[in-house]
């Protein structure tokens, strides 16, 4: 806890992912978002962790959880929340919405398809072998993931080939109405780390210092050696998406977890116990990243969403387009 601007831009951070989220589900309520809203509300630390190790170069595919990963990969705000607010100013022009955010130039982008970041990211790793560069490619996977044959797939191969592969499980508990202990043949998804001869480790990720530092050792590794894992244990906050009726768990797991287990919640108390932040800086970060969001808010809601006429555009890519009569 010695370098206060450390700590002080990490609890920014986190705060700001959190109000980011917060302003996208006004969207849902005023419908100005359609479709099915996934928030990592509750999942800021891992996120913020991730944002210190990663690097500009390197890649970064998410999941249907994707928001805090776009923060974390550089994604700058305003082009990201018009894009889930399915705006013509968004990363893909409005056509991609929340799920399928892509940004070629910062090497991110999502799938919908749960598991389908592993191969994704796994392409990027054996691409910087090829190129022989010392970038490294992150995977970011919930729980639920790790049961897809494209789990053992990738970690296999990225192994075999000893890519520069970090693959990050947040570990949330849930898997829609699925709990992880039903769901896992092994009671840590960590352990699996020892069936493909690479590092794995388990962290609390809701502390940011601490799954700060675990990413840290799978970089180095996956940079010197090959591939790690790291799994990160929090708590899904909210619904499986926004509408979900969530009556699959009890309403007091979620009292108890929502009280004991919110990162931004305990990192503000632990900077202002610890003398770290008084309260009254506190809150003033706290009011200037809202206003920060608010003002990002106002611009989207202002934005026009995309053509009608354009809705077939982007459908397909071809790679014979001009060289066919
Ligand atoms: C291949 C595939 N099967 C099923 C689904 C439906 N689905 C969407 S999210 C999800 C659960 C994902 O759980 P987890 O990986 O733990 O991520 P979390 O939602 O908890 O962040 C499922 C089964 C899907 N999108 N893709």
């Amino acid at each position: 806890m010695n370098n206060p601007e450390l700590w002080r831009d990490r609890y920014r951070l986190m705060v700001l992912m959190r109000r980011f989220e917060e302003a996208c589900l006004t969207g849902v309520a005023s419908r100005e978002i359609h479709g099915e809203l996934h928030t990592a509300i509750g999942q800021e630390a891992i996120a913020a962790a991730l944002a210190e190790n990663i690097r500009e170069g390197d890649a970064l595919a998410s999941t249907h959880r994707n928001h805090l990963h776009a923060i974390a990969k550089g994604i700058p705000l305003y082009p990201l929340m018009a894009e889930i607010f399915e705006k013509e100013t968004g990363l893909c022009g409005g056509f991609g919405g929340h799920m399928h955010l892509f940004d070629k130039e910062r090497r991110f982008s999502t799938t919908g398809i749960v598991g389908a970041s592993l191969p994704v990211a796994l392409g990027h790793a054996y691409a910087a072998k090829l190129r022989g560069d010392d970038t490294v490619a992150f995977a970011v996977i919930g729980d639920g993931s790790v049961n897809a044959g494209g789990f053992h797939e990738t970690m296999n191969m990225a192994s075999v080939l000893g890519l520069a592969l970090v693959v990050v499980i947040e570990n949330n508990e849930w898997a829609i109405s699925v709990p992880f202990s039903a769901a896992s043949s092994t009671a840590k998804l960590a352990e699996r780390a020892v069936a493909y001869a690479i590092p794995g480790e388990r962290v609390d990720g809701l502390d940011v210092d601490a799954t700060s530092q675990a990413i840290g050792r799978a970089v180095a590794h996956a940079r010197s050696t090959g591939p790690a894992l790291v799994e990160a244990m929090c708590y899904r906050f909210r619904g499986h998406y926004e509408g979900d009726l969530d009556l699959y768990r009890s309403q007091s797991e979620k009292t108890d977890r929502t009280t004991t287990k919110d990162p931004v919640v305990l990192l503000r108390a632990q900077l202002r116990d610890g003398g770290m932040l008084d309260e009254a800086t506190l809150e003033r970060l706290e009011s200037q990243v809202s206003a920060e969001i608010d003002a990002v808010l106002a611009q989207v809601r202002a934005d026009k969403q995309p053509d009608r006429s354009r809705a077939h555009d982007h459908v397909f890519a071809s790679g014979l387009k001009g060289a066919v009569a």
